[in-house]
């Protein structure tokens, strides 16, 4: 029986990818990178040191950056990102998802957060959502991001359940394929073209409740 869900953050709890594309493609304006969609889209669900590299491998490359340099630049983004997401409020809540973790926490089922943001704790208390969830996994503890299973795992432990109770909801290929190797029940929000691994796949955050998802396990 199911008793808990684990949840990504950006993209399933609130759409903080576009503050993380503003934020980057100042970066990418200081080291001349030239900031393209395909360079947006690269960057979701991946940790801030991996998206700099990215940043940097997508550039002119006429010089090279020391680890000093490197983490001032992630350091200056992250400033800038925090700034943009002090002005998140709970009306930024992704449609759907406030009553969904409402009534499943009114319901008994345990919640916790499986995001690679540092930022987490902070995000989730100004959409006003901290008190839903029994924990946070600290990405900073982690010895591997998704698509490893490490984080979902944790997520579990931090609820107290076997990873055959909770089921993970998530946005990114990376994501589905951490959940399904921790041995958790995979809910994909967006394309199922995309999520194609996901055991379960709703198009939008909006499709998403607990009716819904009891209806989809049964068939
Ligand atoms: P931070 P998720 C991920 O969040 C973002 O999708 C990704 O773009 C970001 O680089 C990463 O968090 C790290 O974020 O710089 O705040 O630590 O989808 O795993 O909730
Ligand atoms: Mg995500």
């Amino acid at each position: 029986d199911i008793k808990g869900f684990a949840f990504d953050l950006d993209g399933v709890i609130a759409d903080t990818a576009r503050f993380h594309g503003q934020a980057w493609h100042q970066t990418a304006d200081e080291v001349g990178t030239p900031w393209t969609p395909e360079l947006a889209e690269g960057l979701k669900g991946i940790s801030r040191m991996d998206s700099l590299q990215m940043i940097l491998d997508h550039g002119p490359k006429t010089r090279t950056y020391t680890v000093d340099e490197k983490e001032m630049l992630a350091e200056k983004k992250n400033k800038n990102y925090q700034a943009l997401i002090a002005t998140l409020t709970p009306n930024d809540i992704l449609p759907g998802m406030a009553d969904f973790i409402q009534s499943a926490v009114a319901k008994g089922y345990q919640l916790s957060v499986a995001s690679a943001s540092k930022n987490a704790p902070m995000i989730l208390e100004h959409l006003g959502l901290t008190r839903y969830f029994v924990g946070i996994v600290d990405p900073a503890t982690l010895h591997a991001g998704k698509p490893d299973p490490e984080i979902f795992t944790r997520a579990a432990e931090i609820l107290q359940l076997q990873p055959s109770q909770v089921i993970g909801l998530e946005d990114s290929a990376a994501g589905i394929r951490s959940i399904n190797g921790a041995g958790e029940v995979s809910l994909g929000i967006g394309e199922q073209s995309v999520l194609q691994e996901a055991t379960l796949n709703f198009a939008t955050t909006v499709e998403v409740s607990l009716t819904a998802i009891e209806q989809a396990m049964t068939d």
